[in-house]
């Protein structure tokens, strides 16, 4: 059967292609009228990116190449007696839009388990960052120094042709994800547990093996969390704060290593990847000063607390989605079937019920549903990873291979530097002055 490598080589020549007739027939088209609203609102709506590996629906979430996230359930391989798709078909969909077969998808888990050890500079790196420094700074940083081994940037010095960027950049984004279990575990290690750090099992999956450098491999239920965290987690179409930033960063033609570590920085804020740690927190909050098993009455005026305190009801609301994440629904399902008495998913379930009233009737947000993030470190601090301030990194390893696919058809379709144009506010004044 075809390599990944092979599959995508063989796709790119039509894909190019393609991108040329429709810029030679329709470039001149106009697309869109852009506000003033949309300059100064986060340059919401505006459509102005290309992103291969899927799509959000405001109303329906997100496609992965087509597929919806229970299409992808249904139609990824899984692990031996998994239920759960494997996250090696996910960037194997991502970056070709084919579903591969059981075997592609085994060899490449075998490619990347090939690919897994860490540089010693790397290691010693990450074991001398204090305790103290966020997870998900030390995972920034530990992505970043994978910059000495870049295979792009060394391939760029030499005065590699345009034409093959892709070929380093494929084998760049294969290594830096193959290596994010062994940076991910050691950071886990260093600052919760002992330091020690599991061997890959080269027979195994990507998230086993990170689940087994956690510390969690012998608990088949949390492998499969792992299965599913890790392919929902991948990709949100082009604009939010982590893929844009790959990307742009990308357009300079920084290796893949710095792409994705500065889309890590991206995912750190609060807004975005960091809310699931948010989340936690404050579901554990509330049930410590409201305790379990209470009133929606009281569920509801401690939601209002939380905004007439002038905060944000983290894993609430979204940029672009106007119903309940489906994303937020596939890890419901897993807790409905794995932990359905546990208070805390109990209290999750509670407040599903609740925030969607209150959000509405305080009037701000556009979206009162829940998000992504205000289930997954419900079903983490069951299997007994509980450190609410790691569960970020989780995200950024799956986020990897979201926008690492993206970043290698960048270069296939050689996709130029991003340079919007901005304006100072009095020349702004003038412009819109004169409309
Ligand atoms: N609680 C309270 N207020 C909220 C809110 C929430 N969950 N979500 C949005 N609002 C407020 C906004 O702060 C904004 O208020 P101001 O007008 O005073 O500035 C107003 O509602 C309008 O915001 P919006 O257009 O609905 O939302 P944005 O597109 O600007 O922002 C998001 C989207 C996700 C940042 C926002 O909903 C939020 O802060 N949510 C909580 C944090 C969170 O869960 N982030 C994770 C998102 C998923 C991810 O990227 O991982």
């Amino acid at each position: 059967t075809a390599t990944l490598k092979e599959t995508l080589a063989a796709m790119i020549p039509e894909q190019q292609e393609r991108v040329k007739a429709l810029k030679k027939e329709h470039g001149h088209k106009v697309i869109q009228e852009v506000t003033l609203d949309q300059v100064y609102g986060g340059m919401r709506g505006i459509k102005s990116m290309v992103w291969e590996g899927s799509v959000l629906d405001s109303e329906e979430g997100i496609r992965f190449r087509g597929l919806t996230i229970p299409d992808c359930q249904a139609q990824l391989p899984k692990a031996p007696g998994g239920e759960e798709p494997l996250p090696e078909g996910l960037f194997w969909l991502l970056l070709t839009g084919q579903v591969p077969s059981e075997q592609q998808v085994r060899d490449l888990s075998a490619e990347w388990a090939a690919r897994a050890d860490l540089p010693k500079f790397v290691e010693e790196l990450i074991d001398r960052c204090p305790t103290t420094l966020h997870p998900m700074a030390q995972f920034s940083l530990a992505v970043t120094a994978l910059e000495h081994e870049s295979a792009f940037a060394k391939a760029y010095a030499k005065g590699i042709n345009k034409k093959e960027y892709w070929g380093p950049t494929f084998e760049d984004s294969m290594d830096v994800i193959a290596k994010l279990p062994n940076i991910a575990g050691r950071i886990y290690r260093n600052i919760y547990k002992d330091g020690k750090v599991a061997p890959i099992d080269k027979s195994q999956d990507y998230s086993y093996n990170l689940s087994n450098i956690l510390g969690f491999g012998e608990n088949k239920d949390f492998v499969e969390l792992m299965r599913l965290y890790l392919t929902i987690h991948t990709d949100h179409e082009g604009g939010n704060v982590s893929a844009h930033t790959a990307h742009l960063v990308g357009s300079a033609l920084s290796s893949p290593m710095l792409s994705l570590s500065a889309a890590l920085n991206g995912l750190a804020g609060p807004l975005h990847g960091l809310a699931n740690q948010e989340v936690l927190r404050w579901i554990e909050q509330m049930r410590d000063t409201i305790g379990t098993g209470v009133s929606d009455e009281t569920i509801k005026d401690y939601l209002w607390k939380t905004l007439n305190s002038g905060r944000v009801v983290p894993g609430y609301g979204h940029a672009v989605l106007r119903k309940t994440d489906p994303r937020y629904m596939a890890q419901r399902e897993f807790a409905l079937k794995h932990l359905p008495e546990d208070p805390m998913f109990k209290l999750v379930s509670q407040v599903y019920t609740i925030a969607p009233g209150v959000l509405t009737e305080h009037g701000k947000t556009k979206n009162p549903y829940p998000n992504v993030d205000a289930h997954s470190g419900v079903l983490l601090q069951y299997y007994g990873l509980k450190e609410a301030n790691y569960y970020t990194v989780l995200f950024g390893v799956s986020r990897a291979l979201g926008v690492l696919p993206q970043l290698i058809w960048d270069r296939a379709l050689g996709m130029p530097l991003e340079r919007p144009k901005s304006f100072d506010t009095t020349h702004w004044e003038k412009i819109v002055k004169k409309l």
